[in-house]
């Protein structure tokens, strides 16, 4: 009996199971009711008295040893089982969570791809500027408030150093390269000294346009912001253009579409006027074209400029600016 059990105990160290079923087919082999191990305990009753002990004391061994070779062949398989799973090229992947656009960037790239539509290319500039781009070329008188530390950032060691309050200044950097016909379009941030409130930052983002060639006519303009909101606003949309002042154009005009929200009915987000104010607008004043070395006798243009922040509120329905500063994710996933 004791040189069966050593048989069997050396069959046993040899186990080998590729699946599970050669593991079953091995437990059924020697433990099952039937199998090799079960059988040696049948036949213990006819062993003789004094070696029951030994052989007693073997036998459980045996078992034992048995059970522990088939959980450690269990466990082998089934980190194979993983291995392989993990392998295999064919399983869908872990979705990976991808981010979103800001607001302020998804509504920058709309109005820009509508310009762009209409032959307008994109310019873009240093916001660090002096005051020839920001002020003098664009027409501002000596005492202009703007020019005021109250409205600009000036570095203080230099007051010729500022940080620009609009991006028309990189149109007069576009001017100084090009000669017309200039179609442009220009996106950037902006920055000025305002106390920081639900509508009012002191940086924000603009997206300008100017267009300068002969014949450019204020109906060029009125047909190019027409086309402008119906394709950012809707088909329905209407305009109104109220007279204005800019430095830089003359004439100027404010340009307010019916409210998207009422339709014109009055709510409170147009204040029951039935109109909210989008843009403004103008003919680029002959002063500033002559100041930028092009013949204002033979060229003319239009030049339009918003806030995208204020275009992204009313989008959006966004009562409060200081959202699109503060990085929330709660805010920002909302925007695909
Ligand atoms: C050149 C000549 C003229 C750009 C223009 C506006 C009118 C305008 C404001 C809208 C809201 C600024 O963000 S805001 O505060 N802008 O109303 N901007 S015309 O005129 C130019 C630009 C460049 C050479």
């Amino acid at each position: 009996m004791l040189d069966t059990i050593e048989k069997i105990r050396k069959e046993i160290s040899d186990w080998q199971a590729k699946n599970n079923d050669e593991l079953e087919a091995l437990r059924i082999e020697y433990l099952s009711k039937k199998g090799k191990v079960s059988q040696l305990f049948n036949e213990f009753r006819d062993v003789p008295n004094e070696l029951k002990r030994e052989v007693g004391k073997s036998l459980n061994e045996l078992k034992n040893f048995a059970n522990e070779e088939l959980n450690k062949l269990k466990d082998e398989l089934s980190t194979q089982d993983t291995v392989e799973a993990n392998n295999d090229l064919t399983l869908p992947p872990k979705p990976i969570k991808v981010g979103t656009r800001h607001p302020i960037s998804i509504v920058r790239n709309e109005i820009i791809e509508i310009f762009n539509r209409l032959g307008f290319t994109v310019s873009e500039g240093p916001e660090i500027e002096d005051d020839w781009h920001v002020f003098s070329a664009l027409n501002f008188p000596e005492e202009h408030p703007a020019r005021d530390m109250q409205d600009t950032f000036f570095i203080q060691q230099n007051p010729d150093v500022l940080l620009r309050t609009h991006t028309s200044s990189v149109q007069v950097h576009e001017m100084e390269e090009l000669e017309p016909p200039i179609r442009t379009v220009t996106p950037g941030r902006v920055f000025r000294n305002e106390a920081i409130s639900a509508r009012a930052h002191c940086i924000f983002h603009q997206v300008e346009a100017l267009y300068i060639d002969e014949n450019v006519s204020f109906a060029d303009l009125k047909q190019t912001l027409i086309y402008f909101v119906k394709e950012l606003f809707g088909q329905d949309v209407q305009i109104r253009l109220r007279p204005s002042y800019f430095p830089f154009t003359e004439p100027s005009a404010e340009m307010d579409i019916s409210c998207t929200i009422c339709e014109g009915e009055g709510c409170n987000v147009c204040k029951y006027t039935g109109w909210l104010e989008i843009l403004g607008c103008g003919m680029v004043d002959p002063n500033v074209l002559d100041s930028n070395k092009i013949n204002s006798k033979k060229y003319t243009g239009f030049a339009l400029g918003m806030g995208i922040e204020r275009i992204a509120m009313l989008k959006y329905g966004i009562k409060d600016l200081r959202l699109f500063f503060e990085n929330d994710i709660r805010f920002l996933e909302q925007f695909k």
